[in-house]
């Protein structure tokens, strides 16, 4: 499935604006609702709405688009949702954070009004994802019974959190382009291109691909043509110089341009041994965040000053990488992270994992999920590696051949990135079965925070000892993927004490000397970029405070002090 686009062959009507929502099975009156948006901070009431939710509005195609294939490119809808076209079903989606689209052309009135509804259901179950409640969350003291309850970390948002568009094109078509770069050797400058491009177009067609401004020509077959294309003094995508090169695809046939779809991409390799991580066949340290997307009022809506303030923010403070965590975040993020030349480890929507998931129903809708955000994500060259789940059960005796699973499964889509699972503290690493089937360790560390409460100097020992445990364990690069402490903005005590900005710097601090004198180490990313909303409980005052900024994005003093360290380097 290819990304909705409007192009020389392609028109998309962009249905974002003010829909209405109303509560299925009660007299609710119909509210106002701002799309894309998540439902819970435009309405006191909503905050911990979890559906079912109608939604609805009205739209128009002219007479002259009959005949066109239509679909409508939904790019993502939290969580569960049933898709109805003037009265008729016409579609379903289980998962969030990922896009689905639907054909309307057989369904579509031209020349008067359609009513589109999406009926919206957010509420959390065990084989849904982000997972509802299970038992082992509740052997967290004070998580069990906060608000609402989850396995997992930030408010469960619902809605239509994504832009909804519709895309009118050929009904002969390219379905999808998978592009594959390498190098010959750096030094040559010889870059190599794959193209594999999939239509829908049955007997004799061309592919044509403008690169470079060189023409080059594939014949169709099968619905399918494939093409190499190689390049002197090729201009490499790096962190330092995210070069891209804008790539026209044309189906065409006895002459005739049937469909163009439009590109830009990076080319650049990544590689790994046991002990380093290369992109284009040098060591890369990654230093940056885990964050969320997510915003005051949008909640986790696509809201797109904010995309470009944080990588404003990402550049001022000299960070090259971030990951998604906890689910694919909206592609306009991957957009600019290959313009910028910000690295991005894409995290599955799999955060709260446990060992009530590990069964074959739910291993079917993981492989199902990780399939979609590969197929959506693949061709950016900012994506350096897939992380298929957050902090699960990982110690679980079940754990072992589910997550076997999803790292062969990430593999067999994708050979040339890493495949990773983002381990817990809360698992202890002698007991961990799953870890060591994955390419690079991730790690999320609390000493000095969960334990070692305020005891800065132990905890920071027993994470340099525990790093040392789990390199020696698998001979692998370790990632620390997350560390931090809240701090809430403007408490500040001298010496540095729990929740004031100075122990949140010197924690970070002191676990970044700590992670860069092991040789072993790819980087780490702090815990995390911003503040963001949770659940409503002990643990958390109103927000989780682990951000180095505040959630409308001011520095803490951990900031100023990140920045000072990376632009050193
Ligand atoms: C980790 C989770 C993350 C939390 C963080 C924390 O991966 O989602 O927000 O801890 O407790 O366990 O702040």
């Amino acid at each position: 499935m290819l990304r909705v686009q409007s192009n020389e062959k392609r028109v998309v009507l962009d249905l974002s604006g003010i829909w209405e929502i109303k509560k299925e099975g009660n007299n609710a009156p119909c509210r106002p609702i701002a799309v894309p948006g998540s439902w819970n901070e435009q309405y006191q009431d909503y905050l911990y709405e979890d559906g079912e939710m109608r939604y609805r509005r009205g739209f128009y195609l002219s007479k002259e688009l009959k005949g066109k294939s239509i679909r409508i490119y939904f790019e993502a809808v939290n969580t569960r949702s049933e898709i109805y076209l003037n009265g008729k079903k016409i579609g379903e989606n289980e998962i969030g954070y990922l896009p689905f689209e639907v054909d309307i052309s057989d369904e579509v009135k031209f020349g008067e009004e359609n009513i589109l509804e999406v009926v919206v259901d957010n509420k959390l179950k065990v084989d849904s994802f982000p997972a509802g409640n299970t038992p082992p969350a509740d052997l967290v003291i004070g998580m069990a019974d906060a608000r609402p309850s989850t396995n997992f970390d930030f408010l469960p948002y619902g809605g239509i959190i994504r832009p909804v568009t519709i895309e009118v094109a050929n009904p002969i078509k390219i379905k999808d382009v998978v592009v594959d770069t390498s190098l010959s050797s750096p030094e040559k400058k010889k870059g190599i291109v794959v193209f594999e491009v999939i239509t829908n177009l049955e007997g004799d067609g061309v592919i044509e691909v403008i690169m470079n401004g060189k023409k080059f020509e594939a014949t169709v077959e099968k619905g399918k043509s494939n093409l190499k294309v190689e390049l002197e003094n090729a201009e490499f995508w790096d962190v330092d110089n995210p070069f891209l090169y804008p790539v026209k695809f044309n189906l065409k046939r006895n002459g005739e341009i049937l469909d163009t779809y439009n590109m830009k991409i990076g080319i650049r390799t990544i590689n790994w041994d046991n002990k380093n991580l290369y992109l284009n066949s040098k060591p890369i340290k990654l230093k940056g965040f885990g964050k969320h997307e997510e915003f005051p009022v949008i909640g986790q809506g696509t809201f797109r000053p904010l995309i470009v303030k944080d990588y404003n923010l990402l550049k001022w403070i000299g960070a090259n990488s971030f990951r998604t965590s906890h689910y694919p975040y909206t592609e306009d993020w991957l957009d600019l992270a290959d313009e910028m030349g910000i690295l991005v480890i894409d995290e599955a929507p799999h955060v709260g994992i446990t060992r009530y998931h590990y069964n074959e129903k739910t291993l079917g809708l993981c492989v199902r999920n990780i399939k979609r955000m590969v197929e959506r994500d693949k061709n950016h060259p900012s994506v350096i590696m897939w992380s298929v789940a957050n902090e699960p059960e990982s110690n679980h005796p079940g754990a072992e051949n589910f997550f076997k699973k999803l790292y062969e499964s990430a593999k067999e889509l994708d050979r040339t990135r890493p495949v990773t699972l983002v381990s817990a503290m809360d698992v202890p690493d002698r007991e961990d079965v799953s870890l060591k089937y994955f390419d690079i360790i991730c790690i999320n560390r609390y000493f000095g925070w969960y334990v070692y409460q305020g005891r800065l100097d132990e905890g920071v020992e027993a994470f340099s000892e525990n790093l040392d445990y789990v390199f020696k364990k698998y001979n692998k690069p370790v990632l620390v993927t997350e560390f931090g402490a809240d701090a809430i903005a403007g408490f500040h005590y001298d010496p540095p004490v729990m929740f004031s900005e100075e122990y949140q710097k010197e924690l970070i601090k002191n676990y970044i000397e700590t992670i860069e004198s092991k040789d072993y180490t790819i980087g780490y990313h702090i815990w995390a970029f911003a503040d963001f909303k949770t659940q409503e409980g002990v643990r958390r005052p109103i927000l989780n405070h682990k951000g180095v900024f505040t959630r409308t994005r001011q520095p803490k003093m951990a900031a100023n002090y990140l920045k000072s360290l990376w632009s050193k380097k």
